[in-house]
């Protein structure tokens, strides 16, 4: 994924027309529009190929089976249009290395849930965050997924995946700072709430990307 102004709008609204709106508006500071199971199971898998005509689309489908049924939603959703797609670490390394075969015939990216944003992840996520994010980069991943709730995972996991990119939720609606999860090593916060629930999408995620421009410097 192309990292600009560090921003992957997380777009978990359910109706097409308002999921266009915000992408409409967000655009000019967001690198990519992750869309998760609220807006295809609201508006149908069209939307990815219509939101993917001008923007890189994530499809965050969390995908977490065997390799075959892995494979199989991976291709419809490169098919349908998306660049890049999020799958979990936990059924092991065939079936993330399912999802990285199917991806490399897209030339798309698969980004690997390590430890999620929400507390629970602390009751089985967290003990086995390492070894998932090692399993992500021996698989061939583009990257992991981390926390921006909690910075100094993000700094531990970055460790052990080197080269590959880190994308953090959690920001603003879930506590976390866009500044933090940059400083402790994020290329991109992922951000739904704060962006889609304001009355002014552009200014909010106009702010965040300012916030991110001076973490960098
Ligand atoms: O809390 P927000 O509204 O900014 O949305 C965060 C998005 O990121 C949302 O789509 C959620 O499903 C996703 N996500 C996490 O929040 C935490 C994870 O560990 C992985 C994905």
């Amino acid at each position: 994924m192309k990292i600009n102004t560090g921003i992957v709008l997380a777009l978990d609204v359910t109706d097409r027309a308002r999921a266009v709106a915000v992408v409409k508006a967000a655009a000019p500071f967001v690198d990519a529009v992750k869309v998760g199971y609220p807006l295809v199971l609201g508006a149908g898998l069209g939307i990815v190929t219509e939101l993917s005509k001008d923007a890189y689309i994530l499809c965050d489908f969390k995908v977490a089976d065997i390799p075959n049924t892995n494979r199989l939603i991976a291709a419809e959703a490169f098919k349908a249009g998306a660049k890049g797609i999020i799958c979990q670490a936990f059924p092991g390394k065939d079936s993330i290395a399912a999802v990285v075969e199917e991806a490399k015939k897209h030339g798309a990216d698969v980004f690997v849930v390590t430890e999620m944003s929400h507390p629970g992840a602390l009751d089985f996520m967290a003990k086995n965050a390492e070894d998932m994010a090692r399993l992500a980069a021996s698989a061939g991943a583009t990257g992991i997924i981390a926390p921006a709730t909690r910075p100094e995972r993000v700094r531990a996991l970055k460790g052990l995946v080197g080269s590959l990119q880190i994308l953090s939720p959690g920001v603003g609606a879930q506590g976390g700072s866009a500044k933090d999860a940059i400083l402790a090593g994020a290329d991109a916060v992922i951000v739904g709430r704060t962006i889609y629930e304001s009355q002014e999408p552009d200014k909010a995620a106009g702010k965040i990307a300012a916030e991110i421009r001076e973490a960098r410097k």
